[in-house]
């Protein structure tokens, strides 16, 4: 090859190898560019091309990408997607990567893409990880093993709380609401995502007497509990943290995965495999990427992202009935759970606006071998914290024994209450 140029990143007879990552995007072409054209420099810019007509030969390895599939998506596809909307196919050869490197690989294929004027929009929609990328990655630790092997929670969902008002609640009152919850029915007490190591409620003094309180409600329920501490931090010192949970008996950190930062990210899940602890991965800020169908990172890449990187749980939405805008809860679980070279699954948490009532229809969709974990949903039942983990508790139960919320209900007064009080409707 003497140079290369856009044009040498398009074969549309171009069969990929098996090694290669292959990715898909949605693509509006600016005005003035064909399908064609907006898709070799999507391929270029990701891999090893640019503007300019660029010399080759001697000390260069063809590290090219290609697109290789268009479709178009026909006019008035989506919303503001233009005439020309088209999904396409690149395929970057593994030789392009370095191995285990998350921001390595995002730098490629999620980089100045974004941002080119070649294109309206862009959306990366879904990768198909080939072995030797997806395995020079450490996957989960625990995965979704999780749930029976720390809760021997056979039939059922772990159910998690998250405290509210979701910040400015004192050290000593947040250690009491999880008392209330654990001793109600669940498993684990969850920090917010805006929750670290404020004044109000420094991070050290939150996990020691939490944890005091998760040991009294183990001695009184004889059930295991646990608490999901969020240890986001700075690199460093979200090592520490680490190091401070493991030594204080939790079995798990949680970290707000985007903000963070995915190399952040892969840094503790070595610590935590040094440790034993499992990763608790919060997902606030994913909407800046995948909330606009055009454009962006969808909701399923981060969510292959969170468990090449490592993460054992992973908020994946509610499936439409919860108070935030999902996308694809059930597929993405799919793909969370599906074989993937055999690195570990990941535990789907669905979370934000869910109670009681909305139980049935969420297992229905998700299936149990899930984490649900509800804030208001407990928090504000009638009767107060510990009644409102009763009644989830006991919508989970009746699941499990396969019986109607309104049977359940007959013995369960908490539940009768939260049933009477939200119904079976999704919050707005
Ligand atoms: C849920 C939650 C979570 C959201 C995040 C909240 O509280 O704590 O942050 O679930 O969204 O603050 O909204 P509620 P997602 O149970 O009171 O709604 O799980 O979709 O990532
Ligand atoms: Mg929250």
């Amino acid at each position: 090859m003497a140079g290369i140029t856009y044009e040498d990143f398009l074969d549309l007879s171009f069969d990929p190898a098996d090694s290669d990552l292959v990715c898909t995007f949605r693509i509006v072409p600016a005005d003035g560019m064909d399908v064609e054209s907006a898709a070799s420099r999507v391929a270029s810019e990701s891999s090893n091309g640019t503007w300019a007509a660029l010399p080759t030969g001697e000390g260069f390895t063809d590290m090219r990408a290609m697109a290789f599939d268009i479709e178009a998506l026909g006019g008035g596809a989506d919303a503001d997607g233009g005439t020309d909307a088209a999904e396409i196919k690149v395929a970057y050869p593994e030789g392009l990567f370095e191995p285990g490197s998350m921001p390595q690989i995002l730098s490629c294929i999620a980089g100045n893409i974004m941002g080119m004027k070649a294109v309206d929009t862009i959306r990366l929609v879904d990768c198909e990880w080939p072995e030797g990328v997806a395995t020079s990655f450490a996957g989960p630790q625990f995965g979704s093993s999780v749930r029976q092997e720390v809760f021997g929670a056979d039939d059922r969902p772990i159910l998690a709380t998250v405290p509210k008002p979701k910040v400015g609640l004192s050290t000593e009152r947040h250690a009491e609401v999880g008392y209330e919850a654990w001793t109600g029915g669940v498993d684990l007490l969850k920090d917010d995502e805006n929750l670290t190591d404020q004044e109000f409620n420094p991070f050290h003094d939150r996990l020691v007497e939490s944890l005091a309180e998760r040991d009294a409600a183990e001695d009184e329920t004889g059930e295991p509990k646990s608490y999901l501490i969020n240890v986001t931090a700075g690199t460093n010192e979200m090592l520490e943290r680490v190091d401070q949970v493991a030594a204080e008996g939790c079995e798990y950190v949680m970290v707000d995965v985007i903000t963070t930062g995915w190399a952040a990210v892969q840094t503790v899940r070595e610590r935590c495999e040094e440790l034993g602890l499992a990763i608790h991965a919060h997902r606030a800020m994913h909407a800046a990427f995948d909330r606009l169908p055009q454009h962006g990172v969808s909701m399923r890449v981060l969510a292959q992202i969170s468990r090449l990187v490592g993460v054992d749980q992973l908020h994946t939405g509610t499936a439409g009935l919860g108070k935030l805008a999902n996308e694809d809860t059930v597929g993405i679980n799919a793909w969370l759970r599906e074989d993937l070279y055999g690195l570990n699954d990941v535990l789907p948490v669905a979370s934000g606006g869910l109670h009681p009532g909305l139980v049935p229809d969420l297992l229905d969709a998700t299936g149990t071998n899930v984490c649900v974990q509800a804030g208001g949903g407990i928090h504000g039942h009638p009767d107060g914290t510990h009644e409102g983990a009763k009644a989830l508790r006991a919508a989970v139960d009746a699941y499990a024994e396969d019986r109607s919320l309104a049977s359940k209900a007959e013995e369960s007064p908490a539940l009768r209450t939260a049933i009477d009080e939200w119904g079976t409707e999704t919050p707005r």
